[in-house]
Order: structure tokens, then sequence, then C-alpha cells
């Protein structure tokens, strides 16, 4: 096959009035706005500080901006009010809308008042970590818009999702990819379309490290289900175990080997703070895959 044959083969993900094609590996450049969040809390907890780290992260490469005003941080996230995290959100996103036209804007909330609001704002994304599972209103609003939709794997509550208080498992991948696929059942069934839907493992997310290894390990698996597959392991508590670097901030070449090894297992999207060695690793790693599949120069 061709480079070109591999790109022309290469799946679009529906994303409310366009398409984003997956010929390249895409990333979702982090933008938190929270004081609590577990590696960049406060940084940009303000409206103007928001928009101008998304403003750098797009400048840096980012093909999606992932706008969030709940953390789910693994020591004890403290839910947020939907009037609180409202008054988060719908700012940043405005202006993010206004100001870079050209980028889509996810929102990342489990509230379907939230994404409603954002998508009303312009916002194109809803990116969900619980997959719908919390509200049961979420597919419906994504349905309406027209949204492209993530489905993050979790167990739990906000509050509790990113502990290991729901970490059984039989079969991690099988059991991971057995419920995603319950909650593309309940998106299809609230009229979300096949199109817009991406599947994300949810690394870290009632997983402890070698459950997260085994997901990543398990991502052709994943793609046996017909969706694009999304991973966020940025700055992520396995990479911490592995490498032994506890600041979170300073995960970034381990972050980008979890995500060049997905990438070559068969994940598209990636969610990151660090847009810019992302950008540069995974579009080389990228250009390598394609090589190898263009046969010999
Ligand atoms: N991880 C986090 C938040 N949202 N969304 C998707 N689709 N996939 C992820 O892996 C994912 C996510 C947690 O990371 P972060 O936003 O940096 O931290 P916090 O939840 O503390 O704000």
């Amino acid at each position: 096959m061709t480079a070109d044959a591999v790109r022309a083969a290469a799946p679009v993900w529906a994303v409310r009035d366009g398409v984003l094609p997956l010929d390249r590996p895409r990333l979702l450049g982090i933008v938190n706005v929270t004081p609590d969040s577990f590696s960049d809390g406060g940084n940009f907890f303000s409206r103007d500080a928001a928009v101008a780290h998304a403003e750098r992260l797009a400048a840096e490469g980012a093909d999606v901006l992932d706008v969030g005003g709940e953390s789910t941080r693994p020591q004890g996230a403290e839910p947020v009010s939907e009037a609180e995290e409202l008054a988060r959100v719908v700012p940043v996103v405005r202006e993010l809308v206004r100001r870079l036209p050209q980028v889509p804007v996810s929102v990342d909330t489990v509230k379907a008042a939230v994404a409603d609001a954002a998508l009303a704002e312009g916002a194109r994304i809803v990116n969900d970590v619980s997959g719908g599972r919390l509200d049961a209103r979420m597919a419906a609003v994504c349905a309406r818009h027209g949204a492209g939709f993530v489905l993050m794997h979790s167990r739990g509550t906000v509050h509790d999702m990113a502990t290991y208080t729901y970490a059984e498992y039989d079969d991690v991948v099988a059991d991971v990819l057995a419920e995603l696929e319950g909650r593309v059942v309940a998106a299809r069934a609230a009229g979300v379309a096949a199109e817009a839907i991406v599947l994300d493992p949810g690394i870290g997310f009632s997983k402890r490290s070698a459950q997260s290894l085994a997901v990543l390990a398990g991502i052709p698996r994943l793609c046996s289900a017909g969706y694009p597959i999304l991973v966020g392991a940025s700055r992520k508590r396995f990479i911490g175990e592995l490498t032994g670097v506890e600041v979170a901030a300073e995960r970034v070449a381990g972050t980008v080997g979890a995500h060049v090894a997905a990438l070559m297992l068969g994940a598209r999207l990636f969610r990151v703070h660090d847009v810019r060695p992302a950008r540069q690793a995974l579009d080389v790693a990228w250009a390598v895959l394609a090589a190898g599949a263009a046969g010999p120069a």
C-alpha cells in the first residue's frame, strides 16, 4: 500500500459542522480551567490565563483544544457544582471559538448541561470521562448538536474514578472493551452517529499501573470495535511509577514514549499537556510508519 493509499483509507471523525480526518496523529491540547488538576491545577484558572494557554497549544500544533472545569485527580477530586463548572468553562469556550475558529474546541465534562452550554457556544466535541454513564442525558445532547463524542472508560464517580477502588478485572482489555461497547450501544440508541464516536480506554482510571500498561498493549483489540482510539497517558501516575519521576510535569519523555507505542498499536488521537514534543514525536513516528506501509523506496 502506498502512503497516499494509507491516508485515503484513514477514517474521519465527524465533529459537529465538519470532520477531523485521522490521516495523521491528532492531538487534543489540555486546557484545565481548574484549581486542583493533578499536574497543572491552578496554572490556568482565570479565563485569560486559560485562553492564553490554549492559544499557545494551538500554535504548537494542537488539532483540538480540550477545555475542562472539573478535576478527576486521584487524591480525592472534589466534584464541582454545575453552576461553578459552567462559570469556569463557558467563557473560555466562547473566547476560543471567537479567537481560533479553525481549531475545534472540545469540552471535557460528565454533565449534560455543561456540554449543552459549551456546544451552544460553538464547541464541537464532548469528551466524557464516564462515557455518558454519569448523566443519562449526555448522549442525547451530543446527538442533538451532532457533536463528536469521546467515550472514555472509567468506573465510579468523579470523586473516585481515578483511584483503585474499582480496579478489579477478569481480563482488563476484554472488560474495558465490553464496558465501552455498552456505552456505544447507549450512545447510538440516543441518536449519536457512529462516525461521531471515539473510544478511550481511560489510562489510570480505575486501573493500576500494570492495568494501564495492559490496555495500552491491548489497543489492537480495542480497535476491533471499529471506532478510532484516543489515548490520554499525559504525565500520568503509571509513568511516574515506571520511571521514578515524582513531579508530574517532568514526565514528558515518558508520555511521548507511551504515545508513540500507542500510535504504533493503532491509536490515532492523543490528549496531551505538552503539545510541542508530542507533535514532533508523533509526526516523525507516523512518517516512519507511512514509509514502511509504502514499501521499498
Ligand atoms: N484524563 C484526564 C482528564 N480527561 N479525557 C480523556 N478522554 N482521556 C483521559 O485520559 C483523560 C481525560 C485526567 O487528566 P488531567 O485533565 O490532566 O487531570 P485532572 O483530571 O486532574 O484535571
